[in-house]
């Protein structure tokens, strides 16, 4: 068994500007210019500590391309595409990508296309049996971003240009898009919503991004009725509600579709340090569910597991989490543990609470909808 492992300096050039924590820097606003919160620190340190850990020499390493223009088509609109192209041409940047969420620095569209090329081909590696799993250290997220709009710091939706080119190019029909990111995966549920060839289960802190979305009723329409799952967890959700939501509803979700490949949107933002979400994950949540999704994926489809790095914001816990993850990924450890593990046990143990329970019971609900299905892409 082998782990693959994307990652490219340029995901950390891509230049979000200065900012007043999420908006573009506005001195009219009343607030200082300061770096965005979505800056390359997490991202570089995830990285810094897979190389100092030791973990990095055990991986397999893969270099990433750009997506071409035909392959984000077969997800993204062509005005979309030029859009983030025409802003990304711009003269020091500056652009945005549609919701004044999603800054495009200059040559970020060329940046872009390498966080989608890099997901295509961990996947294409996991399709021909030269990796077993993997994880693409990206910039800028993907799971926000519909098929004509930008959205919450995304630009192209690399796992949707993933999922499609597994199923026009590997043949793998079947393609299951798990997202355990703090927000609501609405770009990706928005992409195949209409299409049973590919589930996607949101576990997520409910009303938080994008406001009003990932509701338990939002379950696919016509032929993908059933085929989008949501788990929008209450503010203050951890371990357990986690843990459970993954036993309860995305692990019987899986089992009932019987994907070819799981996709996983790795937001780490569920965090218990997280600025951008209220959740209270600690690095061993992020291992437990791990070893549950890596089950899956060994018992349905040969192990194919490919994730996809998207928030995450804390500098220095989401390293802790990310390293936890892919260690479980590759079926080892390090020397490495999470050093605020005694200071965030009281966050670990804070027991499943009766709101919690009946969102997820109600998720549950709905599971009957899905079936083993051919694909209808
Ligand atoms: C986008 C604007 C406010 C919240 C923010 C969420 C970005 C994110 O991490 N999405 O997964
Ligand atoms: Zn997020």
């Amino acid at each position: 068994m082998t782990t693959g492992y994307v990652f490219h300096p340029e995901y950390l050039w891509h230049d979000t500007g200065t900012s007043a924590g999420l908006l573009p820097a506005d001195p009219r606003a009343g607030v200082q210019p300061a770096v965005h919160v979505e800056n390359p620190e997490a991202k570089r340190r995830v990285h810094e500590l897979i190389h100092a850990s030791g973990l990095l020499g055990e991986l397999t390493v893969i270099e990433p391309r750009r997506a071409t223009v035909e392959e984000l088509q077969r997800v993204h609109t062509d005005a979309y595409i030029q859009h983030v192209k025409a802003q990304s041409d711009l003269r020091g940047g500056g652009g945005d990508a549609g919701d004044g969420f999603s800054p495009v620095g200059r040559g970020s569209y060329d940046i872009a296309r390498l966080a989608a090329g890099g997901l295509i081909e961990l996947v294409t590696a996991a399709a021909q049996g030269d990796i077993t799993n993997g994880y693409a250290l990206v910039r800028p997220p993907g799971h926000h971003a519909t098929a004509d709009q930008g959205m919450g710091f995304c630009l192209f939706n690399s796992i949707a240009v993933a999922a499609r080119h597994a199923q026009t190019e590997l043949g793998l029909a079947r393609v299951a898009v798990v997202d355990w990111d703090a927000h609501h995966g609405n770009g990706t549920q928005a992409i195949f919503y209409d299409d049973p060839s590919v589930l996607t289960i949101s576990v997520h802190q409910a009303g938080c991004f994008p406001p009003d979305s990932g509701w338990t009723h939002e379950n696919g329409t016509g032929v993908g009725t059933g085929y989008a799952v949501n788990v929008p967890l209450p503010p203050g959700s951890g371990h357990a509600a986690y843990l459970h939501a993954m036993q309860q509803v995305v692990l019987p979700a899986l089992d009932r579709f019987a994907p070819d490949l799981i996709l996983l949107a790795n937001g780490f933002d569920a965090g218990v340090f997280d600025p951008l979400a209220r959740q209270m994950l600690t690095a061993a949540s992020f291992r437990d569910m791990t070893r549950l999704l890596v089950g899956a994926a060994e018992r349905l489809c040969h192990g194919r597991l490919i994730a996809a790095h998207e928030g995450g914001y804390s500098p220095f816990y989401t390293p802790f989490c990310a390293l936890a993850f892919l260690e479980e990924l590759a079926g080892t450890t390090t020397h490495v543990t999470d050093p605020l593990a005694a200071v965030v046990a009281g966050y670990a143990a804070e027991p499943l609470t009766p709101q919690q329970e009946a969102v997820i019971e109600e998720a549950a609900q709905l599971l009957p909808h899905i079936q083993t299905t051919v694909a209808a892409t």
